[in-house]
């Protein structure tokens, strides 16, 4: 590529294979999610997920989506159960989104596609730290929570509130004391595959565990997702929108549901 990459026309997810191969390979992610085509597995434990408000740090504009950071130096918000084997730690959360409502999930479920994504990303504490953790492929613990467009959700507003402080790649702002249960849905029926990181280095490293139900976010919420910018603040202004890659090739995976 030549310039960084990015998701416009000319750096877009089209061209990432170029800069990193693994865009073309077996486990890549998103993928549309064939209802019929997953399979029930009994064997597969509750999610079980515990979040300490204490361990959010801060809100930084990466100029690819926003983060939330945590504190990952203990076992403090983990999550276990699932598809998982031992304790993953809570790094970052981040969402994907449209620039209209009727799109801006990365996975799809039977084609359809969601207003926006939240990753809630977690490494094995198995590995000595979240860079070494990337190189296995039971190394992240990602939980996707579809958005669709209903009620406002409060702790969304939480973080909405937070975005003045952040309009442009490389703006940082304190972020303390949010508990991100507050983004999740009643119940954590999943759908569990193989996976990768949706953007690059898009590294075969995920245990991905795709939420069935999703979290209802107002328009108006959204809409302010979009006033953020892709671009530093001494450069063109592009404002940060469709920030998501389209479903991959399943290549013969398997996807399991935790209910029927
Ligand atoms: N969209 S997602 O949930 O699939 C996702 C989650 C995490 C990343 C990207 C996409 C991510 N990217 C950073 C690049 C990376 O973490 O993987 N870096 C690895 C080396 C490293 C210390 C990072 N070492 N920190
Ligand atoms: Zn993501």
């Amino acid at each position: 590529m030549a310039h960084q990459w990015g998701y416009d026309k000319h750096n877009g997810p089209s061209h990432w294979h170029k800069s990193f191969p693994i865009a073309t390979g077996d486990h890549q992610s998103p993928i549309d999610i064939r209802i019929k085509e997953a399979n029930y597995d009994h064997n597969l434990e509750p999610l079980r997920i515990k979040y300490d408000e204490s361990t959010s740090q801060i809100i930084v504009n990466n100029g690819h989506s926003f983060n939330v950071e945590f504190e990952d130096s203990e076992d403090r918000s983990v999550v276990s159960g699932g598809a998982l084997v031992g304790m993953y730690r809570l790094k970052q959360f981040h969402f994907h989104w449209g620039n209209c409502d009727d799109h801006g999930s990365e996975h799809t479920v039977n084609g359809h596609k969601y207003a926006a994504e939240l990753h809630l990303v977690h490494w094995n504490t198995k590995y000595s730290k979240f860079g070494e953790a990337v190189k296995h492929c039971d190394g992240l613990a990602v939980i996707g929570v579809f958005l669709k467009i209903g009620e406002a959700n409060a702790a969304l507003q939480t973080i909405i509130d937070a975005l003045d402080l952040i309009p442009t790649q490389g703006k940082q702002a304190p972020f303390t004391g949010f508990d991100p249960s507050g983004l999740l849905p009643a119940t954590l029926d999943f759908w569990t595959y193989q996976g990768s990181l949706t953007t690059p280095p898009l590294l075969e490293c995920i245990v991905w565990h795709v939420l069935k139900e999703p979290i209802s976010v107002s328009h108006e919420q959204i809409a302010k997702l979009r006033c953020l910018y892709f671009n530093h603040e001494n450069e063109t202004a592009c404002h940060m929108q469709n920030n998501y890659r389209p479903p991959q090739p399943l290549k013969g995976r398997e996807v399991r549901a935790s209910f029927y």
